[in-house]
């Protein structure tokens, strides 16, 4: 029998809980309510059902038993994990194969209204691979980092090259266990391919294919989105924002852009700044258009323009039930199909825009990079012409609010902690070596309805502060902290340890410092990269004081993150349901590598 939770057990934010009431009065179903309803399966969500074959579906539940096909239940439970690796690191990848066109459209000229806005990224990251940057033109070194990394992705043999950013130590001991990515897509189909019925059924072989698949995700496709992404939009450094569902206005035109690629939201930043659609909107009878974000796409502009985020994953149908949204534009990943429905009740637009992606029911309106502006527009205008529709009667928008300062990329942090001229992470390894602070710990992933949300991101959060541990977050786990204040300098300190408060005062940075999107979650390989490069703390990843949490996690791509970062030598720890609960030992013994 399902279990219906109290609103103040589904959320621990304010604004959300008024959005859950609010729900409850209008008799409309929520995630937060859907996961009251459907009883997890204890047998999938331990990764001990099989649908492989068409034999099963066989759901193991004895010590013992076996399959139709004989596989035992440490095959299943790594072929599914396996499977779920693999999607993760297809979602990140395939973004970064698209920031990587886009380079190499934009450094043809041929990408309308994009340019490169960071040119010392460019050249430093095609420094890398030794691509000559002396004497060129910005257009060129683009078009050759573009034509290597488009490579990435199909190249059959050899290494990936970003991976050759890493430790040298850990490097070789990828060598040596076998696991260094070929090419992105190669080791996706090899992972699909192995665990197709009658391959690969010794567990351990196939969680190594696991790891390199994840590697292939960590230290290419993903390192490739946020390279490319900086490229484009610039390096994103600390600038004010704010957060929650407070950011949408009664009387504007509200746009809220969802899911992840910052091709198409930030082209939507770029036409709503237009005169000519800021006067359309005025004409409309509003007062201008006012952009925010969820999920990662918030994250994006957050960073880099200081567009407001509505909210984290859990806030998407909550931004709706404001009744004061006139489109929620989509792109890729974590977008729930029930917007569709819930936007019914309401005047609001759903607008898929991806030419992989559509909703039954949404409308859709295709990016194409080659016209992105024009089409940006042609998306504003249609949220315009739907103001008119806006009910009074149903709008309410929780005056809940909070500032935050987001930004803080690998190249700030170096910055920051150094100053131009001797820009370096050496006080940060010295402030551990000296125990002031106590290590790094990257608090990231999602929101799960199946617990309360925020609630396990802060408590872990506020915990570790308290402990004198510097805390970084990407994708919804920053958002959350946000929401509660701790991205805003001064704030957070009060509830930090002296160790952290004193490095904070010093160098001027909140205890919390947001780092990005999910897929930006390579922003910390590089940071772990370059403490172990400045020295002092060990020769490789693995003797840094950094762990990994994903407290809420629900998607697949949290699970490729985590074995990148295993992979990487980081320690990583997952809250919830374990998706191979039923091998325990295996688990805890590939938590670090
Ligand atoms: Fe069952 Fe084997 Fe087919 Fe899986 S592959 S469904 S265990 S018969
Ligand atoms: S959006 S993957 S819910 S972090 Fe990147 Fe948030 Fe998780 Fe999606």
């Amino acid at each position: 029998m399902a279990k219906k939770r109290e609103i103040q057990e589904y959320s621990t934010d304010p604004a959300a809980q008024q959005m859950l009431r609010r729900a409850e009065e209008l008799a409309l179903g929520t995630a937060f309510t859907r996961a009251d309803n459907m009883v997890p399966c204890n047998i999938g969500s331990a990764g001990m059902c099989c649908k492989q074959c068409g034999m099963g579906p066989c759901r193991l539940t004895k010590n013992g038993e076996v399959g139709v096909c004989g596989a035992t239940l440490d095959t299943i439970q790594a072929r599914n994990l396996t499977r779920a690796i693999a999607a993760g690191a297809a979602a990140h990848s395939d973004h970064g194969r698209d920031m990587a066109f886009l380079l190499k459209a934009t450094a043809e000229g041929k990408a309308e209204g994009y340019s490169i806005k960071d040119v010392a990224k460019l050249r430093q990251v095609a420094s890398y691979y030794d691509i000559r940057v002396d004497g060129r033109e910005p257009q060129e070194i683009a078009n050759e980092l573009a034509d290597l990394y488009i490579s990435q992705f199909g190249q059959q043999r050899g290494e990936v090259v970003p991976a050759r950013r890493a430790p040298k130590k850990r490097q070789q001991l990828w060598r040596e266990r076998n696991v260094v990515p070929r090419g992105v897509d190669r080791e996706i189909v090899e992972a699909l391919h192995r665990t197709h019925i009658g391959d690969d059924q010794d567990h351990e072989h196939i969680l190594e294919h696991a790891i390199r698949t994840g590697l292939a995700d960590g230290w290419a496709g993903s390192m490739i989105a946020t390279d490319v992404s900086d490229i484009l939009f610039g390096t994103p450094a600390p600038i004010l924002g704010q957060a929650n569902l407070g950011v949408i206005k009664e009387d504007m035109v509200n746009v809220v852009v969802h899911g992840h690629e910052p091709s198409l939201s930030e082209m939507i930043v770029a036409a709503s700044q237009d005169p000519e659609i800021i006067e359309y909107a005025k004409a409309a009878g509003s007062n201008g258009i006012n952009l925010s974000g969820i999920c990662c796409t918030a994250n994006e502009i957050l960073m880099r323009q200081g567009i407001p985020a509505a909210g984290n994953f859990l806030h998407q149908e909550l931004a709706i039930l404001t009744g004061a949204v006139e489109a929620m534009v989509v792109d890729v990943q974590c977008i729930m199909q029930a917007l569709v429905g819930l936007a019914q009740n309401f005047h609001t637009k759903i607008i898929t825009t991806s030419p992989k992606v559509r909703i039954t029911g949404a409308t859709h309106i295709e990016f194409d990079e080659h016209k992105a502006l024009t089409i940006a527009k042609q998306i504003l205008r249609t949220a315009i012409d739907n103001y008119k529709n806006r009910d009074r009667n149903k709008t309410f928008i929780p005056q809940i609010k909070q500032d935050l300062i987001p930004g803080f990329s690998h190249e700030y942090i170096n910055y920051m902690l150094g100053g131009s001229y001797r820009a370096s992470f050496r006080p940060l390894n010295d402030a551990i070596m000296s125990g002031r602070i106590r290590g790094v710990a990257a608090i990231v992933g999602c929101n799960n309805p199946r617990s309360s949300q925020d609630y396990l991101h802060n408590k872990v959060v506020k915990e570790l502060l308290k402990q004198d541990v510097l805390v970084v977050q990407t994708g919804c786990g920053a958002i959350a902290s946000g929401k509660l204040g701790l991205l805003l300098g001064e704030a957070g300190l009060s509830e930090v340890g002296p160790g952290l408060k004193e490095i904070c005062e010093t160098v001027g940075i909140p205890p919390v410092l947001h780092m990005g999107s999910c897929v930006d979650n390579t922003r910390i390989l590089t940071v772990l990269t370059q403490m172990v490069e400045e020295g002092g703390l060990g020769d490789d990843i693995d003797k840094i004081p950094a762990v990994g949490l994903a407290p809420e996690w629900m998607s697949e791509k949290a699970l490729a993150i985590a074995t990148y970062c295993v992979a990487s030598g980081a320690y990583v720890i997952f809250g919830g349901a374990s998706p191979v609960s039923g091998m325990p030992d295996r688990v805890s013994d590939r938590t670090r590598c």
